[in-house]
């Protein structure tokens, strides 16, 4: 019962009805769940070898990567870091984890050997999957260590795999890939469980583990992909481009997970270079660009896009950072055949807070400069941060999410999570934004301090 001093909430929703979600599986049993009518389709393309994995083989040597990591000792609630670009092997490996009740702790091969060992100590994981360049960062040489005599050692305290020729003391990933898939172990998984393992600065303060489980990961995909009227509407003949990092939040989930649901091909391209990129996307028609501001200012503006034939794209789907209306108005000269629109997501809330509803299956007519609406099966406020009331259309204040997607919490810090999500299941995100009377979301400042470069968090 509300009193007459409070107020109801302001609630948000989307234009979509809400849909079952069926958040009560295991992740990976829901992104294969339509596998039977997929199986020959390509699932995986790699564009530097042009390798194609269809669903079936995706999802049989995802099989055998979780029964190798069983093999090597990993066990349900077990964490393990992935440490790669974009690759056939990151998927295998997030997949194969989440078969055996794994967690996966994903980072950028770019990181300092401090930065990588922060993370990997906080998520206290038992391997990391890399390539054999980057095993130099994991030795415990003085350069890596400052003199500390616990540093972890390679083969004694933890595990090292790499996806090419491995170095001494390093194993090599067909340890994983070539195991016998009769030999994953039968692992209860409750929805709640952690799946993955994202590092996030959050609104406050250093990176911090943020915990998302089956349920979360699952219900944000949902949301995206799944219903008679999806609000992000993949086919079956769609290529998706997959040149943002799988270690960020926005592609694991916007681009990987959404296509392994929606049986769309996966365009694997490990790293970013324009020519290389369009040439890409003409040879295998590219129909769904997943992209940020940095990339669609390349893509507006570099003559060289003129060379290529970028008629397949249908869909250009850009988020992590604000993308001015010019900005979109540019891109649009490029690919005029295109819907343009954002996404607008924080990897503590699953990550997407609301999509572009020009991307739907029966679209919606939406703005330039919008970061679309609300995603459904959740609930969106706009509060004054002063004073905590929820506030009404068009008046910007901090924009808040509910739902099953958010993050279950920061991992072992109950304090950085009481301060996120509040006491009536209000993930905060720090953002300033309004919602106008079309229920389209516009961000307007951050009242956080994170330092955001090309759309990734600066440590
Ligand atoms: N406009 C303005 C935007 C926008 C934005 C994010 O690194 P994180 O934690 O997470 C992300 C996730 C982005 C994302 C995920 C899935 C998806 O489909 C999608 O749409 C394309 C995007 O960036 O940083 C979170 C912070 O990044 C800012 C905002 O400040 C947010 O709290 N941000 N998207 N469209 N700013």
């Amino acid at each position: 019962q509300l009193s007459p001093e409070t107020p109801a909430d302001h609630i948000f929703r989307s234009k979509l009805p809400d849909i079952p979600i069926s958040n009560h599986l295991p992740l990976h049993t829901y992104c294969f769940e339509n596998l039977p009518s997929l199986s020959d389709k390509p699932c995986l393309i790699s564009g530097s070898s042009g390798k194609i994995y269809s669903f079936s083989e995706t999802h049989l040597i995802a099989q055998k990567t979780a029964a190798g990591l069983s093999n090597l000792g990993i066990q349900k609630g077990d964490a393990i870091m992935i440490l790669l670009h974009n690759c056939a092997e990151f998927v295998f490996a997030f997949m194969g984890a989440s078969m055996i009740g794994a967690v996966s702790t994903t980072a950028n091969p770019f990181y300092t050997s401090k930065e990588i060992f922060k993370q990997f100590k906080a998520a206290r994981a038992k391997l990391i999957i890399t390539q054999s360049q980057y095993v130099d960062k994991l030795k415990d040489t003085n350069n890596n260590n400052d003199g500390d005599e616990n540093f972890p050692k390679i083969g004694e305290d933890f595990k090292v795999i790499t996806i090419d020729d491995p170095p001494e003391n390093c194993l090599d990933f067909s340890m994983l890939s070539e195991a016998n898939e009769n030999e994953i172990p039968q692992v209860t998984i409750h929805p709640d469980d952690p799946v993955a393992l994202p590092f996030s600065s959050g609104t406050t303060g250093l990176p911090k583990g943020v915990v998302l489980t089956h349920k979360s990961l699952i219900t944000s995909v949902a949301q995206q992909v799944d219903g008679e009227n999806p609000n992000l509407y993949l086919t079956h003949d769609d290529v998706v481009l997959c040149v943002l990092p799988l270690f960020h939040i926005y592609s694991l989930n916007s681009v990987l997970l959404c296509s392994l649901r929606a049986g769309a091909a996966v365009l694997l391209m490990q790293k970013f270079e324009i020519g290389t990129l369009l040439e890409l996307i003409q040879r295998h028609k590219v129909s769904v660009a997943a992209v940020v501001p940095p990339l669609v200012v390349l893509l507006a503006k570099n003559p060289v896009v003129a060379q290529f034939d970028l008629s397949s794209i249908r869909v250009v789907l850009s988020g992590a950072a604000p993308l001015g209306k010019e900005l979109e108005d540019a891109l649009r000269g490029r690919v005029p055949q295109a819907v343009l629109g954002q996404g607008y997501g924080m990897t503590e809330a699953g990550p997407v807070l609301s999509m572009c509803l020009g991307f739907a299956k029966q679209p919606f007519p939406t703005k330039s400069g919008s970061c679309g609406t609300v995603v459904r099966n959740a609930e969106l406020k706009v509060i004054d941060p002063e004073t905590g009331c929820s506030l009404g259309y068009n008046q910007p204040g901090e924009i808040c999410i509910r739902g099953s997607q958010i993050m279950k919490g920061y991992l072992n810090d109950g304090v950085a999570t009481a301060a996120t999500i509040d006491v009536e299941g209000w993930l905060h995100t720090g953002d300033i934004g309004y919602v106008d009377e079309d229920d389209e979301i516009f961000i307007v400042d951050r009242v956080k301090e994170i330092i955001k470069f090309k759309g990734f968090q600066v440590r």
